[in-house]
């Protein structure tokens, strides 16, 4: 039968149970006094949903601008590539634009998504094997940031090893954390490439509108967080006593997030009493914009050789191949 509830154990378990990577980087972006949370917390099932709709919004143009270059420059790429790629991405999502990149390629070997969540990505790998018989799927559940272990070396007469890192995730990244990706990602690369998407500088009124969409889908992405928040740490945040704010942060040239508290209130996490004053923020995601030839240099200093790079006819979006 089912065994006694003991609320003794239960209460020790509770004690003892390692808080989550979420709850201990709130709280210590909470302490802070420029109050700070990672992005990779906004993706849980309902943010990764809302994400989806953002990269269908009519403002949000990066997503549609990187497929149009991935399609129309296709060939090239794959020119780069060459045959028996074995191909890598990066924080594969609904595996969906390396679609394009596979229906390019020439008898591409292998490829391994890695992705921090597993739920969505065996599925996602099911479907894409019964499209591509003759590709190995090999999905990895890990952490990208941090140096990983592949599934066991190419085959004989396989290609390149070809990393792709689309949507300009890269951008979410500090400038430090970028270059240590790129090194990170060299490494793992080396005697291939990397096929990088970044979003590029540009009018700033494109950008503040890209990230202040008319239908609010950003705004409720970026509340998201206080709502998975409260149902998975048990905080107390008023989601209607916070805003969405976005804006271009010119000098640092990057779109900033925030959740700006519109009263004087408290949360209470793991114990502890958080004030905000109004008008305080919780600043949640930075979106850096580059320029063609300031991600090339900073490609150089990971150890990169950059070589082609691809636009769109306004120079909004582009995509670089970065040999390792
Ligand atoms: C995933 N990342 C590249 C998006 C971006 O544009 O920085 C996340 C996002 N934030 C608000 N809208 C989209």
């Amino acid at each position: 039968g089912t065994p006694a509830f003991n609320l003794h154990a239960f209460r020790a378990a509770q004690r003892a149970a390692p808080l989550s990577d979420f709850a201990r980087e709130l709280f210590a972006g909470l302490s802070l006094d420029a109050r700070s949370i990672s992005p990779k917390f906004f993706y849980d099932v309902e943010g990764s949903a809302l994400f989806d709709r953002i990269c269908e919004l009519p403002e949000y143009y990066p997503t549609r601008t990187e497929l149009r270059i991935l399609t129309e420059c296709a060939g090239e790429i794959a020119a780069q590539i060459g045959p028996d790629a074995e191909i890598i991405e990066f924080g594969a999502g609904s595996l969906t634009k390396v679609r394009l990149l596979l229906d390019a390629l020439e008898s591409p070997r292998r490829y391994v998504p890695i992705d921090i969540s597993g739920a969505h990505l065996e599925a996602a790998a099911e479907r894409l094997r019964a499209d591509y018989p003759r590709l190995a799927v090999q999905p990895v559940v890990a952490d990208y940031t941090m140096p990983l272990v592949l599934p066991p070396a190419r085959e004989k007469g396989a290609g390149q090893r070809v990393g792709f890192f689309p949507g300009s995730t890269l951008g979410n990244f500090s400038p430090d954390e970028a270059l240590a990706f790129l090194q990170l990602a060299h490494r793992l690369l080396r005697g291939g490439g990397l096929l990088l998407g970044v979003d590029l500088v540009k009018d700033p009124a494109l950008l503040h509108a890209a990230y202040n969409d008319a239908q609010g889908v950003t705004a409720a992405f970026n509340l998201n967080l206080l709502r998975r928040a409260n149902a998975e740490l048990g905080t107390d945040f008023d989601l209607a006593g916070f805003t969405h704010a976005a804006f271009y942060n010119s000098p640092l040239r990057r779109i900033e997030m925030h959740l700006v508290s519109r009263r004087v209130q408290e949360v209470m996490l793991d114990g502890q009493r958080f004030r905000f004053e109004e008008g305080e923020t919780l600043h949640t995601e930075n979106s850096h914009k580059f320029t063609v030839e300031g991600l090339r240099a900073l490609a150089v200093k990971a150890g990169f050789r950059p070589t082609a790079v691809w636009t769109d006819p306004e120079r909004l979006f582009s995509v670089h191949w970065l040999q390792a």
